[in-house]
């Protein structure tokens, strides 16, 4: 190999180059920043940061595959200690024997459903890896109605022809979109067990979605209202700045 020489000057003047470059590149990224936190935020977050949200969401989207299911566990990995988070929608009292599921469908017409109606399906199980957006995961078990069975037995087929889900609490305080591919999802779940037990309260009883596919925060728990809609639903955590997506 053969090497350069430079001169002494030559060097002074490439060193001087490089540090005027970074210095430029520092005020420039100092000056994005700026101008990003000076952007008004609009449903909790700079529209700019919405963007890359939005393009990740484009990507996943775009590479999300029906049957690729998450990664199960055997029931013997499951925790028992299970982690508890978010009461959003279950400060209010429940009302179990007057609870129901109402389903809105596409001509607005209500299927209301009692928990017998939902346990008249096949249970089916799955223990995977809850991964919370705050950062801790939990691998735990569940079980209830497939909701790809449930859109089924109870005829939902025209109800699934649209772009999303939309689910909310029944007092409404807490809610969430789902795009209906990870909605209809094998794995995603209709869910009244957990560790083979009824769910407990501050885990979503009588009924609350696991949805594998997806962060946390789309898992709602006491379910109230299933509706569709080809326009994203209203979403909680979306609402304060998180991504809609959330999916991993
Ligand atoms: N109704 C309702 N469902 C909810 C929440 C909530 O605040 N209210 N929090 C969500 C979040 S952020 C997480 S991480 C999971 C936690 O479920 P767990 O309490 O069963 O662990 O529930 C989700 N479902
Ligand atoms: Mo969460």
């Amino acid at each position: 190999m053969k090497e350069k020489i430079i001169s002494e000057q030559q060097l002074k003047r490439k060193t001087f180059f490089a540090f005027a470059f970074f210095l430029f590149a520092g005020v420039v990224v100092v000056l994005l920043w700026m101008w990003l936190r000076k952007e008004p935020k609009e449903q909790g977050v700079q529209p700019t940061l919405r963007s890359g949200l939005l393009l990740n969401e484009n990507i996943f989207a775009s590479t999300f595959n029906d049957d690729k299911l998450v990664k199960t566990y055997p029931v013997s990995e499951a925790v028992k200690q299970v982690r508890v988070n978010g009461n959003l929608g279950l400060r209010s009292k429940l009302d179990s024997s007057n609870w129901r599921l109402h389903v809105i469908k596409k001509g607005g017409d209500t299927l209301t459903l009692t928990m017998e109606d939902i346990k008249r399906l096949p249970k089916t199980e799955v223990v995977f890896d809850f991964k919370c957006i705050e950062g801790w995961s939990q691998k735990t078990w569940w079980g209830g109605v497939k909701v790809a069975d449930f859109i089924k037995y109870y005829k939902l087929e025209e109800e699934a022809r649209f772009n999303f889900a939309g689910i909310a609490t029944p007092d409404k305080q807490y809610y969430v979109g789902l795009d209906m591919p990870s909605f209809q999802h094998p794995q995603t779940l209709l869910c009244y067990e957990m560790n083979g037990k009824p769910l407990q309260l501050n885990q979503g009883y009588p009924l609350r979605l696991i949805v594998p596919v997806k962060y946390g925060i789309k898992h709602i728990k006491r379910i109230g209202t299933i509706y569709f809609s080809n326009q994203r639903p209203p979403d909680y955590w979306a609402e304060r700045g998180y991504d809609y997506y959330s999916g991993h």
